[in-house]
């Protein structure tokens, strides 16, 4: 039987609900890495993984819009990735071997941030087993930087550092609002921003392909993600996900992450409830529904 790595993952604490601790008989493997070693602005999303879990028992398992309930899947949350705090590039290559190993259980990987940084780790595993790999990132940031504040692994830079690790180079960036002139530009030349309206064609282009979905909450809008490290006014609301999440019905997704939650900077809980929300509709669909 699968045994999940004991020294890649620390195995205490809270759960996801209706997760399982055991991977077998499961088909997505929820993991967390609690690091916001780079954070430039407002940190505090080390506590976003157990915010998330936290807060998950609040929420039905039954998704309406769906038409399907976690009761009916099959996932394993294995816990926190064991990390060493500091500097970026260890936590990378620890979260590259965690979702490695959870490959290896023959899961597809769900991953809880942490910061936007750690993503380059996930995407480079997945990307190393899918080539064709295509990746979708849901974010308020270009996150194109090649170094920031003397920082290569910066999460201003997550996805200059996944696409070195991305051989299709495939990219498509949902309508980001903010960046550098010369990050737009690389945008506009390479074609990866996709506004809302052009993402159903968007995605029928590379249908049957592999598929990691990124998501940075500050995506959202503040006023109902304002748990985020570096939020950005005129962002969506839930019921834009939503729509991109019925988008995805029939995609090949094998990958996926949750990011940058930073649930201190919300008193009122309600960032963590989306998060949790979002993490729902995330496993249902890796589970294929
Ligand atoms: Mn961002």
């Amino acid at each position: 039987m699968a045994v999940v790595p004991e020294t890649l993952f620390n195995r205490d604490g809270a759960i996801y609900m209706g997760a399982r601790r055991q991977p077998a008989g499961c088909t997505v493997g929820l993991f967390g890495v609690p690091y916001d070693g780079t954070t430039s602005f407002r940190p505090g999303t080390r506590f976003g993984p157990a915010a998330i879990r936290q807060v998950s028992d609040g929420l039905e398992t039954y998704d309406p819009q769906l038409d399907a309930d976690l009761e009916d899947i099959a996932f394993c949350d294995l816990g926190a990735v064991e990390i060493a705090f500091g500097a970026p590039e260890p936590v990378v290559e620890a979260t590259r071997q965690a979702a490695d190993a959870v490959m290896d259980l023959g899961l597809k990987p769900l991953m809880l941030g942490g910061e936007h940084s750690i993503s380059s780790g996930a995407v480079g595993a997945v990307a190393a087993r899918h080539p064709d790999l295509v990746l979708l990132q849901l974010d308020a940031h270009a996150d194109l930087r090649d170094q920031w504040l003397g920082g290569r692994h910066s999460h201003a830079c997550a996805m200059r550092r996944c696409l070195e690790v991305l051989p299709s180079q495939e990219l498509l960036q949902v309508a980001i609002r903010s960046g550098t002139r010369e990050e737009f530009s690389e945008l506009q030349r390479e074609q990866r921003l996709v506004s809302l309206e052009q993402l159903p064609e968007r995605l029928a282009a590379i249908a049957g392909r592999p598929l990691y979905l990124t998501v940075d909450l500050d995506w959202f809008d503040p006023a109902v993600m304002s748990g985020t490290g570096t939020p950005e006014p005129g962002g969506f609301c839930w019921r834009d996900f939503a729509n991109l999440v019925a988008l995805l019905e029939g995609q090949n997704l094998v990958a996926a992450d949750v990011v940058e939650l930073a649930p201190g900077l919300d008193s009122s809980g309600c960032s963590a409830v989306l998060a949790a929300k979002v993490v729902r509709s995330l496993l249902l669909r890796l589970a294929g529904c």
